[in-house]
C-alpha cells in the first residue's frame, strides 16, 4: 500500500488521533500551520474532492456532520476554518481526500 493516509488508517503509520469511527478518522497534522491543525479523512481511499461521486459522497456528509464535535473537542470555541486542497494548483501533497481543520488563533483574512 503506498497511500500514507491509508497506512495511517490501518495503523502502519502512527498518528495522534482526534476522532475515529467506522467510516472516518481525524488526526493531528504532522506539520501544523495553526495551534490546532487536524485532518479529517474517509477511511475509504478517495483521491481528492475530484473523486467524490454519488456513490461515495455519504462519507463526506458524515465528515461534515462530525467536524463541529471534533473542533469543539479540540477547544475551537471561537471558530475554525475547513479547507480541502484539490490538485496541483493547490499544492495537494497527499492524494487521499482530507479536510484540514485550522484554528486556535485569529487566522488570516486571506485564503490563498
Ligand atoms: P495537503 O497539502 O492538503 O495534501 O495536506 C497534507 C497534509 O498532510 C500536510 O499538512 C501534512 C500532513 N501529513 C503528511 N504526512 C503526514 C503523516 O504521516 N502524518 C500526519 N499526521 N500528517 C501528515
Amino acid at each position: 500500500m503506498s497511500c500514507i493516509f491509508c497506512m495511517i488508517v490501518d495503523g502502519t503509520i502512527p498518528s495522534k488521533k482526534a476522532y475515529e469511527d467506522d467510516e472516518i478518522l481525524a488526526f493531528h497534522d504532522i506539520n501544523p500551520q495553526a495551534p490546532v491543525h487536524i485532518l479529517v479523512i474517509p477511511k475509504v481511499h478517495i483521491p481528492s474532492v475530484d473523486g467524490i461521486t454519488y456513490e461515495n459522497s455519504s462519507v463526506v456528509a458524515r465528515i461534515f456532520e462530525k467536524i463541529p464535535a471534533i473542533a469543539d473537542a479540540a477547544g475551537l470555541t471561537n471558530g475554525y476554518r475547513v479547507i480541502s486542497n484539490c490538485g496541483s494548483d493547490t499544492c495537494q501533497s497527499v492524494p487521499h481526500l482530507h479536510f484540514h481543520i485550522l484554528g486556535g488563533r485569529t487566522l488570516s483574512e486571506k485564503m490563498a
